[in-house]
């Protein structure tokens, strides 16, 4: 290149457009008809991908909603809202926009929130809160001790716009708006790894509303139903490689892509009284009952990964695929299996099937699902996962070695074995594993019940499980 003397190259500066809806890229937004708190990237791949591919997806927008970190709406604001979603197939990647999300906020924009529960438009209000953010007592009310609860609950006595930060406050304030604006019913629809979700979240939502004004609940129980789903796709977190993979494939530079797995599943029971999208087109199905595919799902799949989680780590492995590889993982997640299927009331041939299923998917070499990921917040899950198989197996007068080995996993992991522990209660992980490892196993037995705690047998298969996980490392 010829230069003038004295005079640097004149240096020319290549700009790699951004995902954005502004540079004309995705479908144009559509009209907000469900909001969504709880932004993370489960809901990116399952109830956005469903909307996206809804055959009505241009008349149903969403408007999501951070839980505490604005991260999420800070890195999808600037690009409109659109992501790609990257689908692991055993072939190779799958690069796709979703365009179903038409407004990003952070949580504290709490004033719109408020808006968008006076439009006559807003038809559902999905979240995905995690296990633990429903804030409940063990007897299932809403533990109006916990402090952000009591401030929530203060807040919104004082001035119903008040800005809340916990997600039943977040319903109820909405709720408030609504009801001030004559604005009529809607769905609530949670999207949780938890059973009986519409219970749980009506639940905890009426135990604020009748603290707030004893008026409400009786406008909530004439206005709002509450759906119950059961939620389906592994949905691992991103790093730098991925965010990579989608400016090689799509030449697009997205801050903010999520990656899934090519399995999907969304089984949904309850009214929409004010409409929604049509999921069902998309492939969700709508049932009278969802507990049997919840059970199965949250025994299944969840239970297995929080054995992987734990165990598997202890063992040395970093992700799901590794540890399903790994002869005496395997046979772990083979024992569990065989424990909870026999409380599961559904055909052996479809669990069978659900269990070759299970397999292919957590040995995607495609995917890397880092088990620290399901590791955390373990207070929130054994107790729904593991703890109604070693009661059935116990009221059926069996020893449940294999779910009692996820405890003690679990127990070690609390101690400071394999991964970091990263929990919703820091103080009850604390002090689970707290004194001698048999201090820590009762500990742990009398947070999931007494009467596990009090049952030798139960105690024994804990020890004998954190003694034989000893001797793997
Ligand atoms: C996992 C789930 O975080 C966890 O504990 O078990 O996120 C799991 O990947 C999803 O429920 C799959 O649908």
């Amino acid at each position: 290149m010829a230069t003038t003397p004295g005079r640097s190259p004149r240096k020319v500066a290549v700009t790699i457009p951004t995902l954005s809806r502004a540079a004309g890229h995705g479908r144009p937004a559509a009209p907000v008809r469900i909001v969504h708190v709880g932004l993370g990237n489960f809901v990116r791949a399952h109830l956005a991908w469903y909307t996206e591919h809804a055959p009505d997806a241009d008349d149903w927008g969403i408007a999501a909603f951070t839980g505490r970190s604005p991260a999420a709406a800070d890195l999808l604001a600037p690009q409109g809202g659109l992501y790609t979603l990257i689908t692991r197939e055993p072939e190779g990647d799958r690069f796709e926009v979703i365009s179903s999300l038409s407004a990003v906020h952070p949580s504290a924009d709490h004033a719109a929130w408020l808006e968008y529960w006076r439009s006559p438009e807003l038809a559902v209000g999905a979240l995905t809160s995690t296990e633990g953010g429903y804030l409940r007592r063990s007897d299932g009310g809403l533990n109006l001790e916990l402090p952000e609860v009591a401030a929530d609950l203060a807040a919104l006595r004082e001035d119903p716009l008040a800005p809340v930060s916990t997600a039943p406050a977040k319903l109820v304030a909405g709720m408030l708006a609504r009801r001030a604006a004559g604005a009529g019913a809607l769905t609530v629809l949670p999207c949780d790894n938890l059973p009986a979700s519409g219970a749980v979240a009506s639940r905890v939502v009426d135990d604020l509303a009748a603290a707030v004004d004893p008026s409400l609940p009786e406008w909530i129980a004439a206005t709002i139903a509450f759906a119950t789903s059961m939620v389906d796709r592994i949905t691992p977190g991103v790093t730098d490689p991925d965010r990579e993979a989608v400016l090689a494939a799509t030449g697009l530079v997205d801050a903010s892509p999520v990656q899934t797995e090519p399995f999907t599943e969304w089984v949904v029971a309850g009214d929409f009284p004010a409409g929604r999208p049509q999921w069902e087109a998309a492939g969700a199905r709508f049932v009278t009952d969802v507990t049997p595919f919840e059970h199965r799902k949250l025994a299944l799949l969840n239970g297995a990964h929080s054995l992987l989680a734990y165990a598997g780590t202890i063992v040395g492995h970093q992700t799901v695929a590794e540890a399903i590889n790994d002869p005496r993982c395997r046979a772990w997640v083979n024992q569990w299996w065989d424990e909870a299927v026999q409380h599961l009331p559904l055909p052996a041939e479809e669990l069978a099937a659900y269990r070759e299923a299970l397999l292919a998917r957590f040995e995607n070499p495609r995917m890397r699902d880092a088990l620290s990921r399901i590791a955390a917040d373990g207070s929130a899950k054994l107790p729904i996962r593991i703890a109604p198989t070693i009661r059935a197996q116990r009221a059926d007068g069996r020893v449940p070695t294999g779910a009692c080995r996820v405890l003690a996993a679990w127990v070690l992991h609390l101690r400071g074995y394999g991964a970091p522990v990263k929990d919703v209660q820091p103080a009850l992980a604390a002090q689970l594993a707290e004194g001698s490892l048999a201090d820590s196993i009762v500990n742990v037995l009398a947070y999931l019940g007494d009467d596990l705690a009090s049952d030798h047998i139960i105690r024994d298969a804990v020890a004998a499980g954190a003694d034989e996980l000893l001797h793997a490392i």
